[in-house]
């Protein structure tokens, strides 16, 4: 008997903030309502990530609801966060509190989830990175989740990649200092770089909005390395990699997560071509999860997924199976539902979580190739 979220037979109106818990189950006890909150960056200078993953919940919300008919329904408030560590933070709050939602995905950036995840964590309320690829986000606290592949493990599969087919010696490395995820991508290049034993010849660094890439480049190029390690978000990030074609750079290019996006086709044009990423997720993969996820994806926007659309996509599966779990729509039952899951195999592959809740999990090496990215081989 699900003791909680009884909507009818209960004459005392729930009280606005109940902590999730009076979420509604049928009154037959047999239909679960989730309503689960979403944070994303939906408007200003990285909507294109926050239109991937909107589009990935939502594919995946009319097929779970179909598949659940009868056990659960869930709903999605969706808040645009426009890629703020403020805006996050009232998105948070005003999910957790006025539409007392179960749980949240989101928000898009690791910057905003330093912001953000410690008001769910504080609320006791589940929030669900699907893009947050630095490190330290679980350590936020225990009720702070992802299903996205940190750059520890993404960025040196590629760098060990272009080393070895490329024979790179020497790099040098560029990023938005004052973007969180820029500035972890960028530790983890400089890292892996040190491990395997390449020279550093340059770095240098610039600001998310700036459109003048020109003075570090010009420097960067004079330093004569074998390879830019770019780690900046899309926008940024691409005008970078154009800027560095224009000025006649002609080694190998290689970015982080936030290169994941066709508009890095539509910003740097040409000059994208042969920049090297990584990514948990690629539509060319031949395997028939993934190739269903593509043909309804196209079949509903006409267009292939990225790999925002697919971490998007897959952590609805999580909370879906994570809720049937619980049995009822409770924040503190799902936080132990989440806790448990030990392996997942959605559509950006098979994860599994550490002590820590962080993903563990293969990165593919895709290679930008006339105006899409392709298996680097
Ligand atoms: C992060 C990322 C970005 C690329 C998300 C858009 O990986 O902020 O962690």
């Amino acid at each position: 008997v699900l003791m909680v979220g009884c909507s009818s037979g209960n004459t005392s109106a729930p009280a606005a903030n109940d902590g999730g818990a009076k979420q509604e189950a049928s009154a037959d006890g047999q239909e679960l309502t989730a309503k689960i909150g979403v944070v994303s960056f939906l408007s200003g200078s990285g909507a294109a990530y926050g239109e991937a993953q909107k589009a990935g919940l939502e594919l995946a919300l009319g097929e779970l609801n179909e598949a659940n008919k009868g056990k659960l329904k869930m709903e999605l408030k969706f808040e645009d966060s426009g890629g703020e560590k403020e805006g996050a933070i009232n998105a948070v709050n005003k999910l957790i509190n006025q539409d007392n939602v179960v749980a949240i995905i989101g928000p898009t950036l690791s910057g905003e989830m330093f912001a953000a995840g410690p008001v769910a964590n504080e609320a006791e309320t589940p929030i669900f990175g699907i893009s947050n690829t630095s490190e330290g986000i679980n350590d936020i606290g225990e009720y702070v989740f992802r299903n996205s592949l940190p750059e520890s493990i993404a960025i040196p599969t590629a760098m060990k990649a272009a080393v070895e087919k490329k024979g790179l010696k020497k790099v040098a490395l560029i990023y938005a200092s004052n973007d969180d995820f820029s500035v972890n991508g960028y530790k983890v290049m400089k890292a892996t770089a040190e491990k395997m034993g390449l020279e550093i010849t340059g770095e240098a660094t610039f600001s998310n909005g700036d459109v003048d890439f020109s003075a570090q480049l010009t420097k960067l190029k004079q330093s004569n390395p074998d390879a830019l390690l770019v780690s900046a978000l899309y926008k940024e990030g691409s005008m970078v990699v154009k800027k560095a074609r224009e000025l006649g750079f002609t080694g190998t290019i290689l970015g982080g997560n936030g290169f994941n996006n066709p508009k890095v086709f539509e910003i740097a044009g040409p000059a994208a071509e042969g920049l090297i990423v990584a990514t948990p997720f690629s539509p060319e993969k031949q395997d028939d999860k993934v190739q269903a996820f593509v043909k309804a994806f196209e079949a509903k926007y006409n267009k292939k997924p990225d790999q925002f659309a697919a971490q998007a996509y897959d952590s609805l599966y999580i909370m879906s199976q994570s809720l049937l779990g619980a049995g009822k729509a409770d924040r503190e039952a799902l936080r132990g539902q989440l806790a448990q899951l030990k392996d997942f195999t959605g559509v950006s592959g098979k994860l599994s979580f550490d002590e820590k809740r962080n993903p563990i999990g293969d990165a593919v090496v895709v290679e930008a190739k006339e105006g899409k990215f392709v298996p680097f081989e």
